[in-house]
């Protein structure tokens, strides 16, 4: 693997040892306590997280750790390690004056996270935190979502709660207090998929989640005793469509659920597509079959996991990919080649994941084949002129936790 750091360490080390090191060396003293929470790549089941649908995501080994101090002046302070040793520091805050908006940028994770826990009646006094992380910023790997997860154990801790304990709030229950300061504070319509993936994913499993029911099953992922590996590839592209692409599609899929008057498009069978889509205006069928084929995808790749078929998923992945490409119309030329250049050196299936329009793909590959796959690549990359991507090797990781 090269690229970003593999197994989650950065240039000087574990995350969390940097974080708890770095907020010595700023406050003068250790801190309470350091919570870490990693980012994620999802094997499929993409865009239909927000249509109750399912997901199958994995924790990756990168983490973003938070050290942290209680304090009882309400205030919140937050300082940022980069790699460069530099650290940056967001404008003290009172948790009682935050509102949804204010502030921006990266202090509105922490902040957020303050705000959603206070108002859901967890006692936040203030806090010192001091964040470093080596999940890669803009890939489409969550980071954003890491360093909310991490924040809000750190916070739940700091506040003498212990999620998992009997009476505690839980694992689910945290990942919804983060998509609302995703929702309401950071002020992006994202699903569930991100934050459940960094706080409920185990090493060796992929997490197989039913949003509608918020039931949820660790599904074994060993590639390595498979003789496979699942190849990520930051594109390194980000296209000034994300944001508002993502509310379009999630807004024309709502759209659609209420034309056919089902509560979501989870209530739509594959047998009952064809005669909904002649129902709906054309612009808004591609988006309903894909949400439709792509919930079949997953059901199908769980259903192949566990009866010990990985190497028969590869289908399942190149075919999200296409339906992402080609329906929901959310990849771009960096995925698409990235995805082509893989299959084309011999990759079982490849895809884009996450929200699209740059960030990562995957491609799942036989782990002699890789370096193959990676020079394809690369290669295409040069030949049509685009940044050369990031690329590594991913394996199952545990989830958020305190360090
Ligand atoms: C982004 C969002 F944050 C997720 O909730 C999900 O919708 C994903 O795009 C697409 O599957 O990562």
């Amino acid at each position: 693997a090269r690229g970003s750091a593999p197994w989650g360490q950065g240039p000087q080390g574990p995350p969390a040892e940097r974080a708890e090191k770095a907020f010595t060396e700023l406050h003068g003293h250790a801190p309470e306590g350091v919570w870490s929470a990693p980012g994620r790549v999802n094997l499929i089941g993409e865009h239909t997280d927000y249509n109750n649908g399912y997901v199958l995501p994995f924790a990756l080994p990168h983490r973003t750790a938070v050290a942290a101090q209680r304090r009882e002046d309400g205030l919140l302070t937050v300082a940022s390690l980069g790699d460069d040793g530099q650290f940056q520091q967001a404008e003290p805050v009172r948790v009682a004056d935050l509102r949804p908006g204010s502030p921006r940028g990266w202090a509105a994770y922490p902040a957020g996270v303050a705000w959603v826990l206070a108002a859901e009646g967890v006692p936040v006094t203030g806090a010192d935190l001091v964040i470093s992380g080596t999940v890669p910023t803009g890939a489409g790997l969550s980071s954003s979502h890491a360093l909310e997860c991490a924040t809000a154990l750190a916070l739940l801790g700091l506040a003498g709660i212990d999620p998992d304990q009997p009476g505690g709030p839980g694992r689910p229950r945290i990942a919804r207090w983060v998509q609302r300061c995703e929702n309401e504070f950071v002020g992006a319509p994202t699903g569930l998929l991100d934050q459940t993936a960094s706080l409920c994913c185990v090493r060796g499993h992929v997490l197989f989640l039913d949003v509608r029911s918020g039931e949820s099953e660790q599904v074994p992922f060993d590639a390595e005793a498979a003789g496979l590996e699942v190849l990520v590839i930051d594109t390194r592209a980000k296209h000034a469509l994300v944001e508002s692409a993502y509310g379009d599609r999630r807004r024309g899929c709502e759209q659609a659920a209420r034309l056919l008057g089902l509560p979501s498009l989870r209530e739509l069978e594959p047998a009952g597509l064809a005669g909904a889509l002649d129902r709906l205006p054309e612009p808004l069928r591609p988006l309903v079959r894909h949400v439709v084929t792509e919930n079949q995808r997953v059901l199908s790749t769980v259903d192949k996991l566990r009866s010990g078929r990985l190497d028969e998923i590869g289908g399942e992945l190149t075919a999200s990919h296409a339906s992402l490409r080609d329906d929901y119309q959310v990849s771009c030329l960096e995925l698409d080649v990235a995805v082509e250049a893989a299959l084309a050196a011999g990759a079982l299936g490849a895809r884009m994941v996450g929200g699209g329009f740059g960030g990562s793909a995957i491609a799942l590959v036989r782990a002699g084949q890789r370096a193959e796959v990676e020079r394809a690549v690369t290669a295409a990359y040069a030949r049509h002129e685009l940044t050369a991507p990031r690329l590594f090797v991913a394996v199952p990781s545990p989830g958020a936790g305190r360090d």
